[in-house]
């Protein structure tokens, strides 16, 4: 993942002091791109070691439309705890707009069967896309997340929102655009999250994986994970691991966790970082 290493380097070297929402001050560069080939291994940093089970069940949990944390939290993630209700809720969140995205006669639209259909049945089409920004239910920006979510709005706005798809020789490339990019905690797990829905995708439309490319709008680093960022600089990369899915699931609503493999991973340790509410 030199990528994203460079990026890393990138931001460090150019990015300006930028205040932002959470009070924690970040150095920032406005739009950047990096890609990976899918037939290199699979794109999870070695530089620090990174928990591939919540990246997993959260994006099952994205495809299943559920926007409420009480799944997760039986699977063992917890990382969107602190923005939900206290009975779980979170709004219509990614997994509500992905496949539930809401029309004005009272039905909603499924655009990850879209994404499939499309895939399977009209691969040359240059509309392979789904998207989060829903601007009718996104949160009031003066009142908290748990409120928003009680409200019916989001709790917190879409980061990773357009997702683009497109083949070409048989391989499925994705694209994604991240408007703010937590360069440090977020977009690994961003990154890997892509891999995962590609590989998935790939595999219910009989397509190779091919290229992922993560676009980021506003491209941070935090103040307080400078010295992280240094540690993980200074570290040597290793081989990328390999992921392997274990069966063809009926439909791409259909994986489980236990559906994956992690091959040859032997990461750095991890390196903690707060992160910034
Ligand atoms: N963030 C990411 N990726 C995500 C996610 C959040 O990098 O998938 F959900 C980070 C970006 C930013 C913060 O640092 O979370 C969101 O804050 P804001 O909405 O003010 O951009």
């Amino acid at each position: 993942m030199r990528p994203y290493l460079d990026l890393l380097q990138d931001i460090l070297d150019n990015g300006v002091r930028k205040d932002d929402r959470t009070g924690t001050g970040t150095l920032s560069v406005f739009g950047r791109q990096y890609r990976h080939d899918l037939a290199e291994g699979f794109p999870l940093l070695t530089t620090k070691k990174l928990h591939l089970k919540s990246i997993i069940n959260e994006l099952i949990w994205f495809l299943s439309g559920d926007t409420n944390t009480a799944w997760l939290k039986a699977n063992g993630v917890s990382i969107w705890d602190e923005w939900a209700t206290e009975t779980g809720d979170l709004g219509p969140i990614y997994g509500a707009q992905w496949t539930n995205w809401p029309t004005s006669d009272g039905a909603s639209i499924n655009q990850i069967d879209y994404v499939v259909e499309c895939l399977r049945n009209n691969p040359d089409s240059r509309r392979i896309l789904f998207h989060g920004w829903n601007v009718e239910y996104l949160p009031d920006e003066k009142v908290s997340p748990q409120e928003n979510a009680a409200a019916g709005r989001m709790a917190l706005p879409p980061c990773h929102l357009l997702y683009q798809f497109y083949v070409a020789a048989g391989r499925l490339s994705a694209q994604l655009y991240i408007r703010s990019s937590d360069s440090f905690l977020g977009l690994p797990y961003n990154t890997a999250s892509l891999a995962v829905l590609t590989m998935m995708l790939a595999q219910q439309c009989d397509l190779e994986p091919g290229e992922i490319v993560i676009t980021t709008g506003d491209s941070h680093l935090y103040l307080n994970h400078l010295d992280q960022v240094r540690e993980q600089l200074s570290r040597e990369p290793r081989a990328l691991p390999r992921l392997r899915i274990l069966r063809r699931p009926d439909s791409i609503y259909d994986y489980r966790f236990e559906d994956f493999e992690l091959l040859d991973y032997h990461p750095h340790a991890h390196i903690a970082a707060p992160v910034a509410v």
